[in-house]
């Protein structure tokens, strides 16, 4: 059984966001036909309290973009984003929502970041997401929102690691792109076993 996996389609990560993914926006109308097309839809919201140990704010001289080293190894220091009930956070307002059955939120705790739908960042911590697939009989995810180099990317292929299979809808997903990690990210899902298709070939097989 197949299930639709929408990956933190947030203010913060669209236009005029706090952490702008360009484009981001550009999927809402995708992911909105894809979401009457399944009929099992789950959510993720990158949800942090303030003062989060990934904002650059919360690190001293510390500046967005640069890393530091932290106990589960290398952490992207960000902009102040998707602070748990600020607009930010919100999905964005276009999102069609009523079909979504789960919301994982993630990245709650201030000292550990999250970007995957299962694991947090120090590759420990479950969301619980592979406990309820496996127990509603899903076993292949359809993947897509944002960012393909960051969330989408750590969450298919840590789906993948679980023993889903995982498919990557290609035009419902933009990423942040730094230094090539777009093109890293497409060639690390691949490697690690994640198909890949387009919205089209869903909705009309072709
Ligand atoms: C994300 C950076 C920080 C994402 C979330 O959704 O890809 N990226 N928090
Ligand atoms: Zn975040």
């Amino acid at each position: 059984m197949d299930a639709l996996i929408i990956i933190d389609v947030q203010n913060d990560f669209c236009p005029g966001g706090a952490l702008e993914v360009p484009n981001g926006d550009q999927v809402v109308p995708v992911i909105n036909q894809l979401n009457r097309h399944f009929e099992r839809v789950i959510q993720t919201q990158d949800w942090h309290p303030e003062g989060h140990s990934s904002f650059a704010s919360s690190h001293q001289g510390k500046e967005p973009y640069e890393t530091i080293e932290v106990s589960y190894g290398e952490q992207v220091l960000w902009p102040d984003h998707c602070v748990q009930n600020e607009k930010g956070s919100d999905f964005h307002p276009d999102l069609e929502t009523k079909p979504t059955q789960l919301i994982i939120r993630k990245g709650f705790r201030k000292d550990i970041d999250s970007y995957s739908a299962f694991y947090e960042n120090d590759n420990k911590t479950s969301t619980g997401l592979a406990g309820y697939l496996r127990e509603r009989g899903i076993d292949h995810i359809y993947a897509c929102g944002l960012a393909t180099d960051f969330c989408v990317k750590w969450s298919v292929i840590d789906g993948l690691n679980e023993g889903f299979q995982v498919t990557v809808i290609e035009d419902a997903v933009k990423g942040i792109d730094m230094d090539g990690s777009v093109a890293a990210a497409w060639d690390e899902m691949k490697q690690a076993g994640a198909q890949r298709t387009t919205s089209d070939h869903i909705l009309n097989g072709s």
